[in-house]
């Protein structure tokens, strides 16, 4: 049993992509740019009417299953093709499945938003289009909620590694993550969440994020 990835590493493709590379699993990346209309094509559009990156398309006996959202991809990869056994990315029980989705849902809530104003106008634009007031409002905004997850990485830390769920990393650290990972050029807001960017940069150096890495600036 196999799966499809549409989508290229450089965008919210990473997602269900780290997924699958953490749990080593055989699956066809089809490498579908975002730019000049590649995810609105008819054939793309057929799969995500919204005309979006990335598609999970799950190939199995029953007939295929069709996924759309970044964070919907990830986490049904993680619960369906993954393990339960308390040690890989996969929730384990019902706790950790409750942690997978609320961090998650988290994430593209609380910060998604800001985090890409934050990268745009700080490093991904091109210089005369970007509106450092715009990025400087928003980090005013991400202030809070990364706090937030600053509280929580540090009371985790009581009970051993700093992660979002279990003390090991799971489908919740790569869904928070490849959102905070946005906010990494904001340096003044990230050094006042230091446990936040501890556990950032473990994230980022693992190596399945570090193939990914490799594959963006490819632009694959
Ligand atoms: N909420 C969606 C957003 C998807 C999205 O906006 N993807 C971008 C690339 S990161 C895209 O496909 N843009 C192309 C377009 O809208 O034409 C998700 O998380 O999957």
């Amino acid at each position: 049993m196999t799966f499809t990835v549409y989508g290229i590493a450089a965008s919210r493709a990473v997602r269900p992509l780290w997924v699958a590379k953490e749990l080593a699993l055989d699956f066809e990346h089809v490498r579908t740019p975002y730019l000049g209309g590649g995810a609105r094509t008819p054939e793309m559009l057929a799969i995500n009417p919204n005309g979006h990156i990335p598609v999970v398309v799950d190939h199995r006996p029953e007939g295929d299953v069709v996924v759309w959202e970044s964070m919907a991809c990830a986490l049904y990869l993680a619960r369906v093709h993954g393990v339960a056994d308390g040690q890989s990315i996969s929730p384990a029980n019902a706790s950790e499945e409750a942690d997978a989705l609320r961090w998650a849902f988290w994430s593209v809530t609380e910060l998604e938003k800001d985090a890409l104003t934050v990268l745009m106008h700080l490093v991904a634009m091109p210089p005369d289009q970007r509106k450092p007031e715009l990025a400087a409002a928003a980090e005013k905004r991400l202030l809070p909620p990364l706090q937030v997850l600053e509280q929580h990485l540090t009371s985790q830390l009581a009970r051993g590694p700093a992660y979002l769920s279990g003390n090991r990393f799971t489908v919740a650290d790569v869904c928070v993550a490849s959102v905070v990972g946005w906010c990494k050029p904001a340096r003044a807001l990230m050094a006042q969440v230091p446990t936040v960017s501890g556990w950032l940069d473990t994230c980022m150096a693992r190596p399945a994020h570090q193939e990914l890495r490799n594959l963006a600036r490819m632009g694959q």
